[in-house]
């Protein structure tokens, strides 16, 4: 399985991406934990993306595009992967597109995790309390809704025009989240 998960700040993604890859056998690969990593681990690209996550902006795509085809072309991926928080603009799935043309492969299906954003705010804040993460604040999380508004929202009509895309509604527990997943998955094929 080749699959993607969308979904605003706080939509579930990462807290998804998890179980699915697990479920399907594949690597779940997150450009946002792979930011993090850096950061924690004070290395040249972590400082280079550091205030730019803190602000809740888009990392540069250059820096982005390279951290996951260098990602994909690891052999645990070979077989599928779940991609979390990639593509976020357009550039991104044009990148992506390429990579996958290349290699002669193809995505099974997009999964777009649906929230009301109010809620999204109220799961990040939470977050915040919890896990301390620097972009869950109430001006980061403006702006990071504000860039997804704009710049990644427009790409699930790319995806649904391709016909790959799967929506799921994203509130309630998150077995009962991750079950609709499976759900959606298997009568998609
Ligand atoms: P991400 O790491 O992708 O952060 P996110 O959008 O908040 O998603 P995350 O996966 O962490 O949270 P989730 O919704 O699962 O990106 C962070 C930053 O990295 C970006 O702002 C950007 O700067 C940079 N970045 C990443 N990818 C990039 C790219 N491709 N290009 C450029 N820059 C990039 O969960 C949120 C909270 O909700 C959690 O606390 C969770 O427990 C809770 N939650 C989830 N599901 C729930 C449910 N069903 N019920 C209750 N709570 C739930």
């Amino acid at each position: 399985m080749r699959l993607l998960i969308m979904g605003a700040p706080g939509a579930g993604k990462g807290t998804q991406a998890t179980g699915i890859a697990e479920h399907y056998h594949v690597p779940a690969i997150s450009t946002g934990d792979m930011f993090r990593t850096n950061i924690k681990n004070g290395t040249e690209l972590g400082k280079k993306v550091k205030a730019i996550m803190d602000a809740g902006d888009l990392v540069p795509d250059e820096v982005t595009d390279e951290i996951v085809v260098d990602r994909l072309n690891q052999d645990d991926a070979s077989n599928g992967f779940l991609l979390d928080g990639y593509p976020r603009n357009m550039h991104q799935v044009e990148a992506l597109d390429a990579y996958l043309k290349e290699h002669g492969l193809h995505l099974d299906a997009v999964i777009s995790l649906d929230v009301d954003p109010e809620l999204l705010t109220q799961r990040l804040l939470k977050r915040a309390e919890i896990e301390g993460r620097t972009d869950d604040n109430e001006d980061t999380i403006r702006n990071r809704m504000k860039v997804y508004a704009s710049q990644t929202e427009p790409l699930l009509d790319y995806y649904r025009s391709s016909g790959i895309l799967v929506g799921v509604d994203g509130v309630g527990e998150i077995a009962e989240v991750r079950q609709r997943i499976f759900d959606a998955l298997d009568s998609k094929n």
